[in-house]
C-alpha cells in the first residue's frame, strides 16, 4: 500500500478547476494550510458534495469521497462512525446544506456527531447556473427570480439555525473570504472541536462572479453588502 502523504497541499501547481475570480480557491487553500499546520493530513478524509465544491475532488493529497447533492453530512457521519480515528471534513454549498440536505445537517448538529462541515454560501445554486437558494435575499435577482426573489422574507441563516438544535458543545461560526486570517482561525477551531469529540460547522461567505455577473470590484462590494445580513463571527464557541 502507498504511504499516505504527510501534507495535503501539493507544492506543484496545476490548472484551477474553478472560474476566474471564484472564491472557492481561497477557501480550499486556507483549509489545506490548516490541515498541514495541524499535521492531520495522514488521518484526514475529505468529503465533497454536489455543486462547485466537487471540483475540489482532486485538489488535495487526501483520500476524497463524493456523494449526492446535500448528502455530505450523513456521508461524513457514516465515515466517522466507521473510522473514529479519522479527521472527517465535508464541504457543501448553501443549496446542498440548507435545502435538500437541511434535515441531515441539523440532526448531525443535534446529535453532536464529531465531524467538521464547511458550508460555502454564495446565496445561489452556482454549479447549475445561478438559481434561487434558501439563502437568496428578498429582492435578489437570480436566473429563476428575474424580477427579484419575492417569497420568504428571511434568508436561511445556517449557523444561527443550527444553534437552535445543536449540542451546546458544537462549534458554529460564519467566516468570509474577505477576512482570511479570521476564516483560518475558525477552520482550525472547527477541526480542534472535532478532535475533542464534537460537531463543528463553519459557513464561509464567498463570491460567484460567474453567476453574480460581477467583476472583481463588484464581487467584493456585493459580498460586503451580503455580510450586513450574514453576520461574520462565532455563533457558538
Ligand atoms: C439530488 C439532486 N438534485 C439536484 C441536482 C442538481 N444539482 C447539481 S449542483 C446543484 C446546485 C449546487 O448548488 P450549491 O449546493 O449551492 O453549491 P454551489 O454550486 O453553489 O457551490 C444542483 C441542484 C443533483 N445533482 N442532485
Ligand atoms: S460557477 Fe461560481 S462558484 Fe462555481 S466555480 Fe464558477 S465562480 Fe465559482
Amino acid at each position: 500500500m502507498e504511504p499516505r502523504y504527510p501534507k495535503c497541499l501539493d507544492p506543484k501547481t496545476k490548472p484551477s478547476n474553478f472560474c476566474p475570480g471564484c472564491g472557492y480557491g481561497i477557501i480550499l487553500k486556507t483549509l489545506g494550510q490548516v490541515i498541514d499546520e495541524m499535521e492531520v493530513a495522514p488521518r484526514t478524509v475529505f468529503a465533497v458534495d454536489i455543486g462547485c465544491n466537487l471540483l475540489a475532488w482532486n485538489y488535495y493529497k487526501l483520500d476524497t469521497i463524493q456523494t449526492h447533492h446535500g448528502r455530505v453530512t450523513p456521508l461524513c457521519v457514516g465515515y466517522k462512525r466507521a473510522n473514529r480515528e479519522s479527521v472527517t471534513i465535508g464541504i457543501a454549498g448553501d443549496g446542498g446544506l440548507y435545502a435538500i440536505g437541511l434535515q441531515s445537517f441539523l440532526h448531525a448538529a443535534h446529535r453532536d456527531d464529531p465531524v467538521t462541515i464547511i458550508g460555502v454560501n454564495n446565496t445561489i445554486y452556482a454549479m447549475t447556473g445561478g438559481q434561487l437558494a434558501p439563502t437568496s435575499l428578498l429582492g435578489q435577482v437570480t436566473d429563476t427570480s428575474p424580477q427579484g426573489k419575492f417569497t420568504y422574507e428571511k434568508p436561511v441563516l445556517g449557523p444561527e439555525l443550527a444553534k437552535e438544535m445543536a449540542s451546546s458543545s458544537a462549534y458554529l461560526a460564519r467566516g468570509s473570504i474577505l477576512n482570511i486570517p479570521q476564516m483560518k482561525g475558525m477552520l482550525k477551531a472547527a477541526i480542534e472541536r472535532q478532535l475533542a469529540g464534537h460537531f463543528a460547522f463553519v459557513e464561509i461567505m464567498s463570491y460567484c462572479p460567474t453567476n453574480w455577473k460581477t467583476d472583481a470590484q463588484q464581487s467584493i462590494e456585493t459580498l460586503e453588502k451580503l455580510e450586513e445580513t450574514f453576520k461574520v463571527g462565532v455563533i457558538n464557541a
